[in-house]
């Protein structure tokens, strides 16, 4: 695949577990990478980067963040389970702020760190594509919802093109049973992001993000124009994981695709 470095990429959530890995890994892809969050970052390093901070709910500050920005990987916002009130500003008026500041810039195309829990309430004998029904398993999971039709809305409407990924869990090792299924190794993780930076002509694409697992829930066949073709596997981690105790066999990280997200709150 070619590779022409965007002049500026955004990367947002960048003080965060992913975002650490990808700023170091999206060096290639831009000439100069803008590293958002809301949290501290480790300073610049060189010309090649530039930190700022900025709140995603605050829609006047993401504005300023995205000028003069060619490409976005949105990773920022709340990344786990948590009452509506917390979802609300960073994940939902947060992606509506960037997609309107991606507009009015000129920006032509975004990654979004969409999710699993967009699916989560599918049970694990069920395989399915990007084209099944979404069945999300909390505010979390309604967000990303959210922030995918938002992309699909934005390139009818603007011609902003999207892949928004539905990354399953991405750790530098799978932590349970579960994860064995929906594992994404770093370097998958990356050659998908580069996948959906530089394919031409991706509309906006859904794609789950999982490396090459023996028991995979999920069926790329819709995003096969963008030619991902994970290398890594859970296998190397099976016999470890396997060693921990087994949850019963209706424990919700047992029997859904979104795990113990499916029973979180409520949370009054
Ligand atoms: P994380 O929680 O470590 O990082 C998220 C970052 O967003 C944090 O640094 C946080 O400070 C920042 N953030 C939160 N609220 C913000 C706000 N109002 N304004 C600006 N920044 C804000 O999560 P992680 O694991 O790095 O995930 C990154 C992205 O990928 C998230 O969007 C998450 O939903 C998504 N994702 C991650 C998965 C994984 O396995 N790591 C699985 C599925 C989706
Ligand atoms: C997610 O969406 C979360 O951001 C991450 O922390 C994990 O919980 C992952 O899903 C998962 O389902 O394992």
């Amino acid at each position: 695949m070619t590779i022409t470095p965007f002049k500026r990429l955004l990367l947002t959530g960048a003080a965060g577990g992913l975002g650490k890995v990808l700023r170091e890994r999206l060096k290639g892809s831009a000439e100069i990478l803008r590293l958002s969050d809301i949290s501290p970052m480790a300073p610049t390093t060189g010309p090649h980067e530039e930190v700022v901070e900025c709140d995603l709910a605050d829609k006047t500050a993401v504005h300023h963040l995205v000028e003069g920005v060619d490409a976005i990987c949105h990773f920022g916002g709340v990344s786990v389970e948590r009452p509506f009130e917390e979802i609300l500003g960073p994940n939902i008026c947060g992606v509506f702020h960037l997609y309107e500041a991606a507009r009015k810039h000129g920006v032509k195309r975004i990654i979004f760190a969409s999710s699993n829990h967009t699916i989560g309430f599918y049970q694990q004998d069920q395989r399915i594509d990007a084209q099944a029904l979404r069945r999300p398993d909390g505010y979390y999971g309604l967000s990303k919802c959210y922030g995918e039709d938002l992309a699909s809305f934005y390139f009818d409407r603007y011609g902003i093109e999207t892949v928004s990924i539905r990354i399953g869990s991405s750790f530098p090792e799978p932590q349970n049973r579960r994860m064995l299924s929906t594992w994404l190794s770093y370097d998958d993780l990356t050659a998908l992001i580069e996948r959906g930076l530089f394919t031409p002509d991706v509309g906006h694409t859904v794609v789950y993000g999982a490396s090459a697992n023996r028991d995979v829930w999920w069926d790329n066949r819709f995003a096969a124009h963008l030619g991902y073709q994970p290398k890594d596997t859970s296998e190397v981690f099976r016999a470890k994981v396997e060693a921990q105790p087994a949850p019963a066999a209706d424990d919700p990280s047992m029997v859904y695709h979104g795990g113990a997200f499916v029973a979180a709150g409520p949370f009054d």
